[in-house]
């Protein structure tokens, strides 16, 4: 199991002087992964928050390759860095595609499908801030219920998309969930995907200060009460076996979650959102304990 002492030994894959908001864990989710990845990586961001704080043409803050390309395209550009390498027979490489929950979860999710159709061979990560942030924080499909954003002000109404779920239906090598606050457990992730041919997916929880309306500082503790309140699970699947992670697993008896308003309290996204709609955020979390630990249960043969 890595160490936090060997992450910290790590080389820094992000330099100093990038444009990330303070508080911002999409790029300490950046700097883990490729802190587990090592520097032979060629990276796809989509336009998201990533391609804005890793600074302005021709400066990038981000030590490896980058291909920066539009909204939609993250996973094709990544098939055709997968191509290019593979005609150049360069095995070793590692293609990431980063990108956000809207590009990822609405508008890049055909591309994704066919890429994850082809079993191309790449890691596609989605950090998700759970809105479109760099536009101002529109809603996107991701967006959690009851949560306020610029085009939902009185609340998000509905569920939202499980785009892990949606991916482990495209019996893929690899599907995983993860959140900035628990680096060791996404840096195993990482390093377990990257092991393996094929396309592999990892759901990264990114809370977003901005966003979410929380104090800068309290980014990891938002992150944690994420997982501790039991309202992101933490879950893997290797060739389609889905486990709970041993960070979640404590949390599959609901006695043992802490109160969801222990997470919702810190963050002005719900302040002031009526008691209909967070109720229905915490249905929708049973919901989703209900689906994944039933699908924990089917093993193949
Ligand atoms: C086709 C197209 N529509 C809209 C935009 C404007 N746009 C750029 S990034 C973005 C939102 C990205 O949201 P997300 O993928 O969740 O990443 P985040 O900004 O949250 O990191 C939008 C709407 C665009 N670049 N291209």
């Amino acid at each position: 199991m890595v160490t936090t002492k060997e992450i910290l030994k790590l080389p820094e894959p992000i330099l100093p002087g990038h444009a990330a908001c303070a508080g911002c864990s999409s790029s300490l989710g950046l700097r883990y992964a490729l802190k587990a990845l090592g520097d032979d990586v060629i990276m796809s961001i989509p336009a998201c928050c990533t391609s804005v704080w890793q600074g302005p043409y021709p400066k990038s803050a981000i030590t490896v390759p980058v291909l920066n390309i539009a909204f939609a395209a993250a996973a094709s550009a990544a098939s055709g860095i997968t191509a290019a390498l593979d005609i150049k027979g360069k095995k070793d490489t590692t293609v990431l595609a980063w990108a956000g929950d809207g590009g990822s979860v609405d508008i890049g999710l055909a591309a994704i499908s066919g890429a994850a159709e082809r079993n191309e061979n790449m890691i596609y990560v989605t950090y998700s801030n759970e809105s479109y942030s760099n536009t101002g924080v529109q809603k996107s499909g991701a967006t959690p219920p009851g949560a306020r954003t610029k085009t939902t002000p009185k609340g998000r109404v509905g569920y939202p998309k499980d785009i892990s779920l949606i991916m482990w239906t495209h019996n893929l090598p690899y599907v995983a969930t993860a959140c900035t606050s628990y680096p060791r457990d996404f840096i195993e992730k990482l390093r377990k995907a990257q092991t393996m041919d094929g396309f592999k997916f990892i759901y990264l929880l990114a809370p977003c200060a901005i966003g979410w309306r929380f104090p800068s500082e309290k980014t990891i503790e938002v992150g944690k009460l994420a997982v501790e309140t039991g309202a992101h699970i933490l879950w893997e699947a290797i060739d389609g076996d889905i486990e709970l992670s041993r960070l979640s697993k404590r949390y599959e008896d609901p006695s043992k979650r802490k109160p969801l308003d222990d997470y919702l309290k810190l963050q002005g996204r719900y302040r002031g959102i009526g008691g209909e709609l967070l109720q229905s955020y915490r249905d929708y979390i049973d919901h989703q304990w209900a689906i994944i630990t039933s699908l924990a249960n089917i093993k193949k043969k």
